[in-house]
């Protein structure tokens, strides 16, 4: 419980209200700490009986502009998303896309596009050496797909693990591959398997123009 004499100057002050749905805490710099144990209390949104707590000011947890802000400043982690042709003919689009926006991710970029056999060469020039390499590309290039970037906290590993494992038949329940589909070669979608092939298929498939700058409005609802 917080003493209203002797603090030392290097706390903050957080507030929680006990009448609220759930706790809330605002935070109280040093300056207002004042305002707590003067005559003007002033709790604000936590209405009735609040409890005081003290805590280092290193310690304290980091407001929802502090969280804003870094998240402007420091590019999070990118990963490129195809939902294949055989996952647009099906109808998979929203589903899938739906998985990634609910997971907390955000979209930077997207596009439906018909790239043609170049193109998906080019993306899978490390599988050239496979048997199964004519057969990719034929599948590939064979209609539309979705292309899409997404963005958030480590999106390259999670995105591979929300899609489940190359082979249908591998892929756990849950996951994308182990929920709509059974053959290895119409598995549906792609997903970059390391932040550097990340960004090298970020940058064959879209321009930085396309790359959407944005501030998701529920950034202080995923991230702490
Ligand atoms: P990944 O898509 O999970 O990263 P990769 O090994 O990079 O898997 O293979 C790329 C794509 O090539 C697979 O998603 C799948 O469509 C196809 N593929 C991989 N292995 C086979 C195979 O054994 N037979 C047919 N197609 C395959
Ligand atoms: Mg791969």
């Amino acid at each position: 419980m917080l003493e209203p004499m002797g603090l030392p100057k290097d706390v903050s002050v957080i507030a929680w209200g006990l009448s609220l749905e759930r706790p809330t805490m605002i935070y109280y710099n040093v300056d207002n700490i004042r305002d707590l144990f003067g005559h003007k209390v002033n709790i604000g949104t936590t209405k009735k009986n609040p409890i005081c707590y003290i805590q280092n000011e290193e310690k304290t947890a980091k407001s929802a502009s502090d969280v804003a802000q870094e998240s402007t400043q420091k590019p999070k982690e990118r990963t490129f998303i195809m939902i294949k042709p055989d996952g647009v003919q099906r109808g998979l689009i929203g589903q899938i896309i739906s998985r990634f926006e609910t997971k907390g991710f955000k979209l930077v970029a997207m596009k439906l596009t018909e790239p043609g056999r170049a193109h998906m060469e080019a993306h899978y020039a490390d599988l050239s050496s496979k048997g199964f390499f004519a057969g990719l590309i034929d599948y590939a290039a064979s209609g539309p797909v979705c292309a899409m970037v997404w963005e958030g906290d480590n999106a390259v590993l999670t995105g591979r693990k929300m899609l489940g494992a190359t082979k249908p038949f591998d892929s756990e329940p849950g996951t994308i591959r182990g929920d709509f589909c059974i053959h290895v070669g119409r598995n549906i979608i792609h997903g970059s398997d390391a932040v550097e092939s990340a960004n090298h298929e970020i940058g064959l498939w879209f321009t930085e123009a396309e790359l959407c700058a944005w501030n998701h409005h529920s950034t202080t609802w995923v991230y702490e």
